[in-house]
């Protein structure tokens, strides 16, 4: 515990209380912005980073304090802490929190409020801030102002106990504060050894702390495990947050994988990339009679259709999503976790699929690749990489640029199912913001991720691929808090002009003109001055050669604008 003799100001000695037990339990991120109210836990959590007991972000927007709080979280396993003062600065946490509880990412939420003598009253900046996410949080506390009664600071060090129990996903500590706000602070170095003297490996003393993944220890004693035997006729589907069992599950059962992008399985011999199409062949799709499901997918159609097919029996492996995935109530089976008992099923199963799914990939028709159709033509290696970059060139050239020790986040534009389509098998850490698949927060939440994998000793950039309307959303994202670490990151734009994801929609050809105005969106905007203000270098390319030098990994925050057709 840090050393800390009680100061003028009931707040600052709450805060110190609160935040030291959430360190002391292996909390080692906090994300704030600033404002009056939260004065308080602001200079304590900067307090607590003078001394090397925690790292502090600074960000001016909440919303994209929140999601970046939500890519830390992501990328350490560990809740993640996000201060922010009263009124409309806490529902600009909202995105992130809805994001956080659909994807069971533990974020610590908390917002400074006035005292109840001062709400409903027309005081400034006070809302009604208790229970404002409303279901989207595991659990929320609203608590009185500390006055400087005795045991108050034990209350503190309890809430934060509490606080990261229930954190399986976010939770909301919402704290009344009255004058004075706080006090000047001067903590000295942690005096007992329950504390690391520095970042890094969580105290061996530390009380467990719920991460993704892991079930709440309550839950876990109620886990349902269930025996399946190897079997032709089964097909393992890994959506977002599957991890790499779905791949050992597969190869243990003999089972054609399908992995989305963005499901940490993409990879692995039973990899059938090209599912879509198979599973529109009668040959392939009457064959399956039975589906596991591990993590949310979100990126097909033919997946669902699948699984509501009669004669198809789904088992749904939870995981950290909130809801479990159910698509038409079809899943016959719930489960915690899967045990194979018996020899994979013969290799004349999975074989048929993954060879299918490779010559589909290999074939022009797959995709409208202009360099596969030509490639027979195309004499040089000059002419190629003077090719105009078509999506899946784009996808491709980012896919073969990332490696093990890099990140890739994938923004929820077109281009993630580009990629799902095409990229072959490769072990490589990527993430989507798939709870909810918003357009917001994909920059800020990549930052996160980067900030948090190139900690330390760690090599490796975190490039991020997204459209321009999900740039545009994000854009504030791209200022830095002052003299902070900037990361290796590379924001990838698929620039096509507005949102034309929709152009695959019926309504593209119904609605008429309105179209372009009111669901396309297109935007006219100058990247590269928008890249300066923010000071990021900026590179737009032109062709596949460019591309491919643009990718190499770049030291400072980089952007890469990339022209795409419309169609
Ligand atoms: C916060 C939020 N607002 C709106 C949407 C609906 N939406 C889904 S995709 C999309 C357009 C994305 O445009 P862009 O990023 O340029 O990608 P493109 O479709 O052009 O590849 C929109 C508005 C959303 N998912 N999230
Ligand atoms: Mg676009």
């Amino acid at each position: 515990m840090t050393r800390r003799p009680a100061t003028e100001s009931p707040a600052t000695d709450f805060a110190v209380a609160l935040l030291d037990e959430f360190v002391r339990l292996g909390v080692r991120d906090i994300v704030l912005g600033p404002g009056s109210r939260s004065q308080a836990l602001a200079l304590a959590a900067a307090e607590f980073e003078r001394l090397g007991l925690v790292r502090l972000r600074v960000r001016i927007d909440e919303r994209v304090g929140g999601f970046l709080a939500l890519g830390l979280a992501v990328e350490t396993g560990r809740p993640v802490i996000v201060i922010t003062t009263s009124g409309t600065a806490v529902a600009n946490l909202h995105p992130a929190v809805l994001e956080a509880y659909h994807s069971g990412v533990p974020l610590i939420v908390i917002t400074a409020d006035r005292p109840e003598s001062l709400r409903g009253v027309g005081s400034n900046q006070t809302t009604n801030q208790p229970g404002i996410f409303g279901t989207a949080v595991q659990h929320s506390w609203d608590v009185g102002a500390p006055t400087g009664a005795p045991g108050e600071t034990d209350a503190a060090t309890a809430l934060a106990r509490d606080a990261l129990a229930a954190a399986s996903g976010p939770v909301h500590l919402n704290l009344a504060f009255a004058e004075p706000l706080s006090a000047p602070l001067t903590l000295d170095a942690p005096a007992t050894p329950d504390v690391p003297a520095t970042l890094g490996a969580p105290s061996t003393a530390s009380a467990p702390v719920s991460a993704p993944g892991e079930a709440p220890t309550t839950a876990a004693s109620h886990a349902r495990s269930l025996t399946i035997t190897p079997d032709t006729g089964t097909l393992v589907v890994a959506g977002t947050g599957a991890g790499e069992r779905a791949e050992s599950l597969a190869r243990e059962l003999g089972a054609p994988l399908i992995a989305e992008v963005a499901s940490g399985a993409h990879f692995g011999p039973n990899l059938v990339v090209a599912y879509r199409a198979l599973l529109a062949i009668p040959e392939f799709a009457d064959a399956v009679d039975r589906v596991i499901v591990l993590g949310h997918p979100t990126l097909s159609r033919e997946v669902p259709a699948l699984i509501q097919r009669d004669g198809v029996e789904t088992i749904v492996v939870r995981g950290r999503d909130a809801e479990d995935y159910n698509p038409g109530h079809a899943v016959a089976e719930f489960v915690d976790a899967l045990v194979v008992e018996g020899d994979p099923a013969p290799r004349s199963w999975a074989g048929p699929w993954i060879a299918a799914s490779r010559e589909l990939i290999a074939s022009p028709e797959h995709g409208p690749d202009v360099a596969a159709e030509l490639g027979v033509h195309v004499r040089s290696e000059l002419a190629a990489v003077r090719q105009p970059v078509t999506r899946r060139s784009l996808v491709e050239a980012v896919w073969r640029a990332t490696w093990p020790h890099d990140r890739l986040v994938v923004g929820a534009s077109r281009l993630i199912r580009e990629m799902d389509k095409v990229v072959t098998g490769k072990k490589i850490p990527v993430h989507a913001n798939r709870g909810l698949a918003g357009i917001d927060g994909t920059i800020s939440t990549a930052l996160g991720i980067a900030l948090a994998s190139q900690d330390g000793e760690a090599k490796g950039t975190t490039r991020v691929l997204l459209g321009d309307l999900a740039l545009l959303h994000d854009a504030g994202a791209l200022l830095f808090g002052a003299g902070e670490v900037r990361p290796r990151i590379q924001v990838i734009v698929g620039n096509d002009g507005g949102g034309t994801i929709f152009d695959g929609l019926e309504v593209a050809r119904s609605a008429g003109p309105a179209f372009d105005r009111v669901l396309l969106t297109r935007q006219e905007f100058d990247l590269q001055t928008l890249a300066a203000a923010y000071g990021w270098q900026y590179v737009r390319v032109e062709n596949r050669g460019a591309l491919d030098q643009a990718l190499t990994a770049s030291l400072v925050p980089t952007i890469v604008e990339v022209p795409l057709a419309r169609e």
